[in-house]
Parts: structure tokens; C-alpha cells; sequence
């Protein structure tokens, strides 16, 4: 009986997370997470995540690229700004108003040209609609190079775990985020200036369909799931600290299993 209580009880409090989070975000995507050594990376900027009350992959407006900055950080830990690179796919008001700047993305690409994993990070503080205040995002995405780009050359590559922000939220992967396969368990960080954050709701959505499960994060930031079937996924983690809300999110491709 207790058990049951209990059970019920954690049911009811994944309810309250779901209906709590209210604000849409922004991602980074790569296009392919392992790429040949010498061959560009191509990645996207999307914003959105506004049906299913805010737990939806779909597209909604847009980043606000003038208050943001793309840096990729290379295996050797050099850091190339990339934020110009970046291309509007949707029409502009010189070409047709009525369909000016309405939902759609930005792309952008960098040449790889080291072995080892880029860590592609999307600095975004814009407002959008009636926000009063511009957020604080952090969007993370990885790719690898590699003379061998398979999951078995590049498994081995580290990187991934160094954070790259001390004064902003962000989600550190504790797992290689370009070879993880099904029903891996898999487990992440969520810091904010540097500092884990406990007891924070953490949502994982998924690509095709935007099914999405609930997490919390431990004492020390952390949070761990088994990962989903094959395709491309989001985490995404909003918080708020002395009045300033922060964004987290950080996408990675979940693998075939090779035989
Ligand atoms: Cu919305």
C-alpha cells in the first residue's frame, strides 16, 4: 500500500513538471555527428518547441542572431567565432513581407580540419514575443572528424565532457555523444556558473515524433536515462537565478547498433 502511495504520489509530480515549463527554445543541430577529417560540418540553428505544451521538436519564430554568438571549439581547444557564417532560410521582407522572417531556421558550416570532437555552442540572449527581459541560452552540439569516421574510429575521442561556459547554465554529456546506441544508459550534467544545479526538471525530446520524457537532476547536477531508439534528440533544461532566466539545451544523435 505504501508503495503505492508512493508511486502515485511521483506520478502526480511528473505531472506538474510537464504543465510547468512555458517558454519556447533554442537548439543547435549538426547534420551529421561524424564527419571526415578535412570535410566541413554543417549545423543549424532552430527555436521553437511550443506545442505539447512545450515539449515539441517543431519549429516556432526564430533565434534572435543579432544577439547571438556561435563558437566551435576544436579537439585542440582553439575557438573559432562562426556566428557571420550563419544564413537566414526563410524569406526576408525585401522579397515578400507577408512571409518574412517566420518560422525557420539558420545554417551555418566550418571546416573540420583536426581528429577529435567539435563542440559547436550557441550563445543566444534575445527576447522574443513580449519578453521583458532576454534570456540567457547556452545551445550545445558535437560533431567528430576523423580519418575513419565510423562509431568505432571515433569512440574512443574525448572533449565532450569539458564544459565551455563558467557564467551561463549549461548540459555537460558524461557519454560520447556522437556513438551512443539503444538502451545505452547515459547520463548528463546541468551546471549553472560552473556549479551543478540539483532538483532541476531536465526534458529529453525526440526528433521524429517530439515523444519526450521527464527527468530531475540529482545533488550534483546530474541526470541519466537509457537512451531512445536511433535518431536525433534534444535536452533541454530552463531555470531561474536572481531574476535571470538561463536556458540550457544540447542535442545528439542516438546510433544504429552495428552488427
Ligand atoms: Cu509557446
Amino acid at each position: 500500500m505504501k508503495y503505492l502511495i508512493a508511486t502515485s504520489l511521483s506520478v502526480l509530480a511528473l505531472l506538474f513538471v510537464v504543465v510547468n515549463v512555458s517558454a519556447h527554445n533554442g537548439w543547435v543541430e549538426i547534420n551529421t555527428p561524424i564527419v571526415e577529417k578535412g570535410q566541413k560540418a554543417y549545423t543549424e540553428l532552430y527555436f521553437g518547441n511550443h506545442s505539447d505544451q512545450h515539449t515539441s521538436y517543431r519549429i516556432d519564430r526564430k533565434w534572435g542572431i543579432q544577439d547571438t554568438k556561435v563558437i566551435v571549439k576544436t579537439p585542440s581547444e582553439k575557438e573559432h567565432d562562426m556566428t557571420s557564417d550563419f544564413y537566414y532560410m526563410g524569406e526576408v521582407s525585401e522579397v515578400d513581407d507577408d512571409r518574412a522572417g517566420l518560422n525557420n531556421f539558420y545554417n551555418g558550416s566550418f571546416k573540420t580540419d583536426e581528429d577529435g570532437i567539435y563542440t559547436v555552442t550557441a550563445k543566444g540572449d534575445f527576447k522574443y514575443g513580449d519578453q521583458e527581459e532576454a534570456r540567457v541560452r547556452t545551445a550545445k552540439a558535437f560533431v567528430a572528424a576523423s580519418e575513419t569516421p565510423t562509431i568505432e574510429g571515433v569512440e574512443e575521442m574525448t572533449g565532450y565532457e569539458q564544459p565551455v561556459t563558467s557564467d551561463r547554465a549549461e548540459i555537460v554529456p558524461m557519454f560520447n555523444p556522437v556513438v551512443t546506441t539503444p538502451g545505452e544508459f547515459i547520463t548528463a550534467q546541468l551546471i549553472l556558473n560552473g556549479e551543478p544545479v540539483e532538483d532541476e526538471d531536465v526534458s529529453v525530446i525526440r526528433r521524429s515524433d517530439s515523444a519526450d520524457i521527464q527527468l530531475e537532476t540529482d545533488l550534483n547536477g546530474k541526470f541519466g536515462w537509457e537512451a531512445g531508439e536511433a535518431d536525433y534528440y534534444l535536452i533541454r533544461a530552463e531555470l531561474e537565478d536572481e531574476g535571470v532566466e538561463y536556458e540550457a539545451t544540447m542535442t545528439f544523435v542516438v546510433q544504429e547498433k552495428n552488427d
